[in-house]
Order: structure tokens, then sequence, then C-alpha cells
């Protein structure tokens, strides 16, 4: 399954860099975007993620954002999340990068996560910019959180369709992107920017790009290997190989 060039490439590398998307939460329960049951096909984008609807239709936004965040109460980190735990552990310069908002790479115990659009558990408020992990809030007014500071409105801590990216965030993925040795893109169509050009920069710079994705993305022509599968069965067996290697 996995080609002798990346387990010395692994065993000998300094810095390794991976992203993730929503695939690799899949074997966890939390919908995926656009795969056949995903989250936006009962949904319509522009409808829910983006800055408009949080201003015209404040309460069906809260609904969505509500609804995703009770789904994760009771979901948990899988195989996938633990084995890129132990790459972190087990390589000297290690960096994930997710699109995720779910929260589930530090629930794994993952450590250096960079969050490129945000994290869902996280609110904030448009007026005072108090900001809670609370994901109750008593003084709800039909249904959308107000700040307990100033009475404003609350939001989730996401980036949405059309916002800019935190620029530290981005700079520290882009720059780690363009140093290492190899890069893993990891269960993400490759469509959203521009977390999808990360892994042609590091492509461009000489890294060993492996995809691992349970179909084919835009992504699979340009990487070195493109293992096809899932992540919560690939990631785990890979750590095993290099484990032997230790
Ligand atoms: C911005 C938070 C400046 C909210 C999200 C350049 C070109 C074209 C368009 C643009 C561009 N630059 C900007 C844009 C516009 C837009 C964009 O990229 N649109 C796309 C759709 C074309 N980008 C933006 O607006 C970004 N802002 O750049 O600001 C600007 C603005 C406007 C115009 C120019 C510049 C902000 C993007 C951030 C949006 N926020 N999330 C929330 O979650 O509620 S994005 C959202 O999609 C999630 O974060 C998600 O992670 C992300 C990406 O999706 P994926 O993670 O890839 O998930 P998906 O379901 O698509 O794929 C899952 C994959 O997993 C599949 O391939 C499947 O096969 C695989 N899989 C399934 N199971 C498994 C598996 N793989 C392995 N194992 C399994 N078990
Ligand atoms: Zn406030």
């Amino acid at each position: 399954m996995f080609s002798k060039k990346l387990i010395q490439r692994l065993n000998h590398s300094s810095s390794v860099v991976v992203l993730t998307g929503a695939g690799i939460s899949a074997e966890s329960g939390v919908p995926t975007f656009r795969g056949k049951d995903g989250l936006w096909e009962n949904y319509n984008v522009q409808e829910l993620a983006t800055p408009e609807a949080f201003n015209e239709n404040r309460e069906t936004f809260w609904k969505f954002y509500n609804w995703r965040r009770k789904l994760l109460n009771d979901i948990k980190p899988n195989l996938g999340h633990y084995a890129l735990v132990d790459l972190e552990n087990f390589l000297s310069d290690f960096t994930l990068i997710t699109q995720n908002v779910d929260n589930l790479h530090q629930k794994a115990g993952s450590k250096n996560v960079i969050e490129l659009h945000g994290n869902i558990t996280h609110t904030y408020c448009i007026d005072c910019n108090f900001r809670t992990n609370r994901d109750e809030f008593e003084d709800e007014v039909d249904g959308i959180p107000r700040c307990p500071e100033c009475n404003g409105y609350m939001r989730p801590d996401v980036v949405l369709f059309g916002e800019t990216l935190d620029p530290e965030c981005l700079t520290k993925a882009q720059e780690a992107s363009a140093t290492c040795e190899v890069f893993f893109s990891i269960g993400t169509s490759s469509l959203v920017e521009p977390a999808a050009s990360l892994p042609y920069v590091a492509k461009g710079n000489g890294a060993y790009l492996v995809e691992i994705n349970t179909e084919q993305t835009p992504l699979s022509v340009t990487a070195d290997e493109a293992l096809l599968g899932k992540s919560g069965k690939i990631l785990p067996l890979l750590v095993m190989i290099l484990d032997r290697f230790r």
C-alpha cells in the first residue's frame, strides 16, 4: 500500500505537514460537506454558511449551527485522528492544518493544530468581541444567543464563505507547506480556497505529496501517491509500519 519512497521519506524527513478536511471526521459520524449524504446536500451553502445568512436570517443560521454543535456533543475522534497524534509524537517537525471546525483533532490529543476555518465550539459577540466556549446560552432570544456582557448578537467563531481567513493562521500554514519534505492531504475534496492551494505550494517546493481519500479529487493527478481508502484504516497502518522502523 505504501511505497518504499514514502516510508524512507517519513523515516528520514524532519518536516511533515498534514492538511485535513471533513473526510477525516466522516468515520466519527460527522457528515461531510459534499459527499453523497453530505451536509450541503440538504442545505444551500449560500443560504447558510455566509455572512449574509447571519445578517439576514439569523434564526435559520443559528438553527443550522446549533444542530451541528449538538451533533458534535456525542461525537468522538476516530482511529485516523489518533494516528495523527502518534505521527506528531513520532516526527520531529510536524504541522497539522485542518479545514475542519469540529474540534476532533484537539479532542484526540493533537497539539500543534492550525484551524484554518475556525472552531464551531467557540462563539463570539459581534459587538464587543466577548468570547466563550460555552455551547449553552441562557439568554437566547428567538434561538439566537445574546452576549452576556453587552446583550449583542453572538456568532460561531468559524470562517464563513466570502470571509477572509485569519492572516496569521494562513501565513503559518503557507510557510509550513512551503518548507516541508512530506505533505499529506487527507479527506478533503480539494475545492475550497485558499486551503486547496496548500498542497500545490508544498509540491512546488519539492515536497513528496500524498493524498488519502475514498475517491479521486482534482489533486489526485498531482500527488506522488494517491492512496484510495478510509483515513481511519490507512493512517493507523502507516503509523504501525513506521513504528516497526523505530
Ligand atoms: C476567502 C467553516 C477571500 C464554516 C468553511 C478562489 C477560487 C475559487 C473560489 C474562491 C477562491 N478564493 C476564495 C473563494 C471563495 C470560497 C471558495 O473556495 N469557494 C469554493 C466552494 C469554490 N472561499 C472562501 O470564501 C474563503 N474565503 O478566500 O476569502 C475571498 C473571498 C471571496 C472571493 C475571493 C477571495 C473561506 C473558505 C472557508 C469557508 N468555511 N467552513 C462551516 O463549516 O460552517 S469551508 C467548509 O468546506 C469546511 O471547513 C470544510 O472542511 C471545507 C472544505 O470541504 P472538505 O473539508 O474538503 O469537505 P468535503 O465534504 O468537500 O470533502 C470531503 C472529502 O473527504 C471528499 O473528497 C470525500 O471523498 C472524502 N472522504 C469521505 N470519507 C472519507 C474521506 N476521505 C478519507 N477517509 C474517509 N473515511
Ligand atoms: Zn458583547
